[in-house]
Order: structure tokens, then sequence, then C-alpha cells
């Protein structure tokens, strides 16, 4: 967004980050395991195309050390570094009205005046540390996985871990082979499918390179943006025998995204077809895992339809002596002690770390942090106190001229494609509005409101939200359920936001004042 404000519209643009460097979830999210589990060729920026010859790696995904660099990379080629100002936090945003602009507050005790302000504070990124009894008298180290120290190891030592998502998975792996003993905390069983992770050939990679445009345009043609081609074939239209063979075929080549979307087209909306992906990997559950009543505890029964995901070899670490399985829902968690964790059965789980990968408070949960007022000095909590609403994900009613990142009711997909989608539409709504002297944009409340409509009708066709988790906002305790995502996929979304600028902006209202200018 930067790039693009800065460099390519040549405006004044600054922005501030909380952390000490820039990288975003890739900066926070040290933890042992931690990569992204979209395949790496397609978890990047597709602008610099130069970059996505010259970038080279090595492995099918990319872990978190590699996204880290390659995104301080993007920084320094495009000269962005001086303009962005680290280690502040942004604690208020307020819109002037009379005056057609914003003043941002910052804990480094600064002031600044803007025209537009873009929120960029990622859907995933305000940690949710259940509330336990004892936590301050643990004489070991508690972590949440999204702030990682540096400085904490943990070959070796006793580790528990609580939350089994993506996040708790992917640490899993990694800490069983490295710690003295692992204790896994879980609430809920998961559906995790193999992620085919491993090295890549230089031949691979040479193709991939070559092919990039077509990969482009398959990507923002697709649902859920992954790069690979999703199933058009719905799961109760064959035998089960052929469903059998092509659910292990897509086990064998890994990826969660791939077995929900690549298998079969109907997965995720179909209850059938639900049942059979679910019932699929039950049975690989029943055989990998050999102590039957950690097999029973780790098999979910529920429908398969939380955010897919994949690891090496998820349950094949329940066969190791030094991981022990928890299950909280039948022996919950009774408090924290100073030596480690007890559970309702009278058990102290002795340990020297305990680890949270209890995920987020997504979506809306950084906005809710900030002092963000609009038109009237309505908040942006007040405004979304029934739950989060984005007109395409990207503008809402009584904000002028604030514009999100991944905003309430964005396409559930691949980020890195659908951040890039609304960059470049958000930068084509101020160079618009910058070239006919409007001054203030501002998305109508009826359009807003017919987008959460489309959303709500789009989700309720999946069954995504009858299952509870933070898709819907279900993980954090007292928040309200509702839609947060666009469920039609990038393409569609990216068709819309085409036939709204091709209305000229149908939807946002226009106004110019031109004799209103910043200070
Ligand atoms: P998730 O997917 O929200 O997973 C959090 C996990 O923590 C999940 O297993 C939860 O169980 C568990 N949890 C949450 N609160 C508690 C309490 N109070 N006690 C026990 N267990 C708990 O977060 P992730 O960080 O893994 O992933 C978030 C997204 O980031 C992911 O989808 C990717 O897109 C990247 P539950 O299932 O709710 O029963």
């Amino acid at each position: 967004m930067l790039h693009k404000l800065r460099n390519e519209l040549g405006l004044r643009a600054r922005a501030f980050d909380r952390a000490g460097g820039v990288g975003g979830t890739w900066y926070w999210n040290r933890y042992p395991g931690a990569m992204s589990d979209v395949e790496g060729f397609v978890y990047r920026y597709s602008f610099d195309k130069e970059m996505l010859q010259e970038w080279n790696w090595t492995t099918k995904y990319t872990p978190q050390r590699e996204l880290l660099a390659y995104l301080e990379a993007v920084v320094a080629k495009h000269g962005l570094g001086e303009h962005i100002q680290l280690n502040t936090g942004v604690e208020s945003a307020v819109f002037d009205e009379s005056r057609g602009v914003w003043t941002i507050g910052t804990d480094t005790g600064e002031t600044f005046t803007t025209r537009y302000v873009v929120t960029a504070l990622g859907p995933l990124s305000t940690a949710n540390i259940p509330d336990i009894e004892g936590r301050e008298r643990f004489q070991g180290r508690i972590v949440h996985t999204g702030a990682w120290p540096d400085d904490l190891t943990i070959d070796g030592k006793r580790v528990g871990v609580v939350g089994t998502g993506s996040t708790g998975t992917q640490f899993v792996c990694a800490a069983a082979k490295v710690a003295e003993h692992l204790t896994v905390f879980q609430r809920s069983a998961q559906y995790c499918v193999p992620s085919g992770h491993g090295p890549v050939t230089e031949e691979y990679v040479a193709e991939v390179r070559a092919d990039y445009d077509r990969i482009w345009d398959q990507v923002r043609g697709s649902r859920v943006a992954c790069g690979f081609e999703e199933s058009d074939v719905p799961a109760m239209s064959v035998s089960e025998e052929e469903r059998r063979r092509v659910f292990q075929e897509y086990w064998d080549k890994g990826n969660g995204f791939r077995f929900m979307f690549g298998t079969f087209s109907d997965i995720a909306t179909d209850p059938a077809a639900n049942e059979a992906a679910a019932e699929f990997i039950r049975s690989k559950i029943r055989e990998i895992v050999k102590d039957p009543e950690t097999a029973r505890k780790l098999t979910p029964t529920d429908l398969y339809a939380k955010r897919p995901i994949c690891n090496p070899d998820y349950y094949e670490n329940f066969n190791r002596p030094n991981v022990t399985l928890v299950s909280v829902k039948e022996n919950p968690i009774r408090e924290i002690t100073a030596r480690g964790v007890r559970t309702e059965d009278g058990v102290e789980h002795e340990l020297d770390v305990l680890v949270f990968a209890t995920g987020f408070d997504a979506v809306d949960g950084s906005y809710k942090r900030m002092d963000i007022r609009g038109r009237g000095g309505v908040t942006i909590r007040e405004h979304w106190e029934d739950g989060p609403t984005g007109y395409l994900g990207v503008a809402t009613n009584g904000f002028p001229n604030l514009f999100m990142v991944l905003g309430p009711n964005s396409a559930f997909s691949n980020l890195p494609p659908g951040i890039e989608t609304q960059v470049e539409w958000i930068a084509g709504l101020i160079r618009t509005a910058e070239e006919n002297g409007t001054t203030v944009v501002e998305a109508t409340a009826s359009a807003e409101d017919a987008w959460t409509e489309t959303c709500r009708e789009l989700a309720a066709y999946t069954l995504f939200p009858k299952v509870a988790s933070w898709i819907f906002g279900a993980n954090i305790p007292g928040k309200k359920n509702t839609v947060m995502f666009y469920f039609a996929g990038l393409g569609s979304y990216r068709a819309k936001l085409s036939e709204v600028a091709e209305a000229g902006y149908e939807g946002f209202d226009l106004q110019a004042s031109p004799s209103l200018t910043p200070a």
C-alpha cells in the first residue's frame, strides 16, 4: 500500500507499526514450526515481476524466517524503509468533519493530520489468551505464539501447548522432536491432512517462474487463490470407490485447502460430501495413531468446516513416547500452578514453558483496541457493536476516507492475493478521488447493509457457520457470532470490485469540497 501511494500515486504517505521491524504476522509469529501452509509460489506478491524471477526458494512451503526476509527485501527494494515509522503504535484516529481530515495519535506522543487513512491491522493479530486461574503463579515461561520472544528455546524442555488450530498443530510437529516432553492440551480435535512439505528442485522453480503470468491469472480467478485447480465435481456424483481414490490422491499430494477444495466441489457445502471427506480423515487417524484411546481423543466427530489445516506429520507425533495428549473437554484445566498446569483429574503437568496457541480476536479485534472515531465522534467499537461490517471489506459508513485492508467481509482466500486485490483497488479509488477533486469518500449505509446481507447469505450456503471457530468470532468469550468474510471466492470478489469501480464507485458517496485541505 505504501509503495502504491508513494511510488505510484506520488502522495506523501507514512506507515506506522508497533513492531520493531516490518513483516506483520511474519515478524511476530516466530514460534518453532511457524510457516505459511499455502504453497510458497503463491504466498508472495505478484506486482513485482522482477522479484518473482529473482527471489529463490528451496522448499514447498515458506518458513517464517524466509517470509520475513522476503518482506524486508520488498521494503528495501522499493525504498520504503525511511517512510515506515517502527516502534510506533497508533492509538487514535479521529475524523474532523469540518476539515475532512483525520488526526492520528501515536503512543510516541506524536500527532499527524492526513486526508486518508488505510488500516492494515491484520485480521489475525490481536492475541486471544484464555483467562485461566493462576497464570501469575507459574515460574516457567508463558508465551502466546503470536509474540514469541527471540531468546526462548524449547529444546530439552518440558513444554505444554494449549490449542490445536493451524498454529498449535504446526507447533506440535516442531516441538515434539526437540522438547524433552510435550503435553498437548486439546479442546477440539482437528481434521488435519498432510502438507507434503519438502524440498523443491531447481527445475520446478524454473518452471514456476516461466509460468507466472498464467499462475496469477488462475489464482485471481479462483475461489481460495491457493494456486491449484479447484474441483467442479460433486463428491456424491461419483462412486464410493472413486471418492476414496480421489481423497487418497490428494492426501498423498498434501495441502489442506487442496484437500477441501481440489478433491470435490462441495465438501464445504454439502453435508454428505463433507462427511465423506471427514470420514476419510478419521480413517487415517485410526490407521496412524497406535494407542486407541489417544486415537479416539484425536478424532473429530463434527463437520469438517473450519479453516482447513495441513502439517507434515501431525497425528504421527502422538505415537512418540515424549508426547502426551490431554482432552480439556473431558478433563478441563483447573488452574496454572507454580510448576505447571493442573487438570480436573488432579494431575499436575509439570512444565518449563507453557505455550498458548489459542488464536486471535479475529478481524475487528485490532480495531476495537484503538480509539477510532468517525462522523459525530462515533467510535468504531460503537459502530460495530452488533458485529463488524464493511462495504466490500474495504470501507465502513460513518468513517470517510478510511480504507481497510482485510477489513470485515473481505474475501476468504489465500491472503497475499487478497491483500494485493484490495491494495490495488483502494489505490485506484484514492487516485480517482485525487484526480476529481473529491475530498470525502464514504461508503453509504445502504451499500454496506446490502454487502453484509450478501455475505450472510453466502456464508449460510456453506457449512462453515455450523462449526464454532474464529471465522465467525466464536473463539472469543462474549463476542457476537457474526459473518466476517465473503465466501464466494476471490475471483467473484474481484469481479464485484471491478463492477463497482466501473460504475463510478457505486455505493460510495463522493463529495467535493475543494477548499478543505489538510494542515
Ligand atoms: P485458531 O485457529 O483460533 O486455534 C486456536 C486453538 O486454541 C483452537 O484449537 C482452540 O480450540 C484453542 N483454544 C482457544 N481458546 C481455548 C481455551 N480457552 N482453552 C483451550 N483451548 C482453547 O488460531 P490459530 O492461531 O491456530 O490460527 C488462526 C489463523 O491464523 C489460522 O486459521 C490461519 O489462517 C492463520 P477450539 O477449536 O476453539 O475448541
